[in-house]
């Protein structure tokens, strides 16, 4: 069968009325600029761009050289197209407005430009994380309080792995796809179209050294997940941890499972360890419009309405079973207590 490239799924998409040509040419963009990072990323130590870069993001986190260089390519590669009118970034307190030498669009673009740099260093799959909202129709100048909308009204979200090779998983609310950049000729191409996450799974994905800090719902599932085929659940379980969200998400997009970064006594004072407006909420359309689920262990993650920028939020996504099962214990521990 003949291969689809991105471009042609974008033009289908639009033929589909699924979505406009400004956003079909966000997305070109996007994923050019992501072509860009993964060349930057692949050069290792070769590059000179490995380890520190001597700053902290907004997050407090101690940035890595290619943290900084993957924020510049995207807000570089954003600027002149005329699509966008902000873009918020995990590595910038505030958004960044469209240069006023360009002309402005309706979206804004929220992303994470190299989620898991810990994992740089040593080798290790890292990713993009980007999420498309729209900007409200007056206002021409977006600040932090124009990005503060519901996951629900994402027009797109997608991720790019930098792993032995570099996918794109993207979805607009008509399913999740994947397209695998074919190096030779430099375009993505369509790979899995429509992915279907089972909805059972016996593969769990956690920091399990934060265990002792973990609520007691959490306590009482990873534990029966644990006592395995002699515990409740009656069967075993696998683990698997790479502490890269990209990575170990796209391991359930492509083979189910259940991916939690649960609330914990060291990180409650925050809200949670992973970030609402541009980690939780573009993997959960991800991962919902491929028949998984995702919540903060109380509710839907996209119906969270979000409060500030950089809020952080609990995460259990993936194999709907497993996150409603774990969510259920969650619910009726907070019924209990009254
Ligand atoms: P921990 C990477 O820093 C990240 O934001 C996610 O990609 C990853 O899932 C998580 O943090 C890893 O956290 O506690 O294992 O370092």
């Amino acid at each position: 069968m003949k291969p689809v490239s991105l471009i042609q799924f974008l033009i289908e998409e639009r033929r589909a009325g699924h979505i406009n040509t400004e956003l079909s040419l966000l997305i070109e963009v996007v994923a050019r600029a992501c072509k860009r990072i993964g060349v930057a990323t692949g050069k290792g130590a070769l590059g000179g761009v490995l380890g520190a870069a001597g700053t902290d993001n907004v997050q407090g986190e101690a940035q890595k050289k290619l943290d900084v260089i993957s924020n510049e390519i995207l807000l570089e590669a954003n600027a002149w197209g005329g699509h966008l009118a902000a873009c918020a970034s995990e590595e910038m307190e505030d958004p960044q407005p469209i240069p006023d030498m360009y002309p402005k669009g309706q979206h804004l673009l929220l992303f994470d430009p190299l989620d898991g740099s810990s994992n740089i260093d040593v080798n290790i799959s890292v990713g993009t994380i980007f999420s498309v909202l729209r900007c409200p129709d007056d206002v021409t100048d977006p600040k932090a309080e124009h990005f503060l909308q519901a996951g629900t009204t994402q027009l797109a979200a997608g991720y790019v792995v930098y792993g032995p090779s570099t996918l794109l998983v993207l979805t607009f609310g008509h399913g999740t796809h994947e397209f695998t950049l074919d190096r030779e000729i430099g375009s993505f191409t369509l790979s899995r179209r429509d992915i279907r996450i089972p909805e059972q799974t016996g593969e769990f994905a956690i920091n399990m050294s934060n265990q002792r800090h973990w609520e007691a719902p959490m306590q009482r599932y990873i534990g029966e997940l644990l006592a395995g085929k002699d515990g409740p659940r009656g069967r075993d379980f696998n683990m698997r941890w790479v502490a890269s969200m990209v990575a170990d998400v796209h391991r359930i997009v492509t083979r189910g499972g259940v991916f939690f970064y649960p609330l914990d006594a060291k990180i409650k004072s925050k809200g949670g360890k992973l970030r609402l407006m541009y980690e939780a909420n573009p993997m959960a359309f991800i991962v919902e419009q491929a028949g998984g689920a995702a919540t903060t262990g109380r509710e839907r993650i996209m119906d969270v309405q979000p409060t500030g920028l950089h809020q952080r939020v609990p995460v259990f996504l993936g194999s709907s079973q497993e996150v409603e099962h774990a969510t259920r214990y969650h619910r009726e521990a907070d019924s209990a207590q009254g």
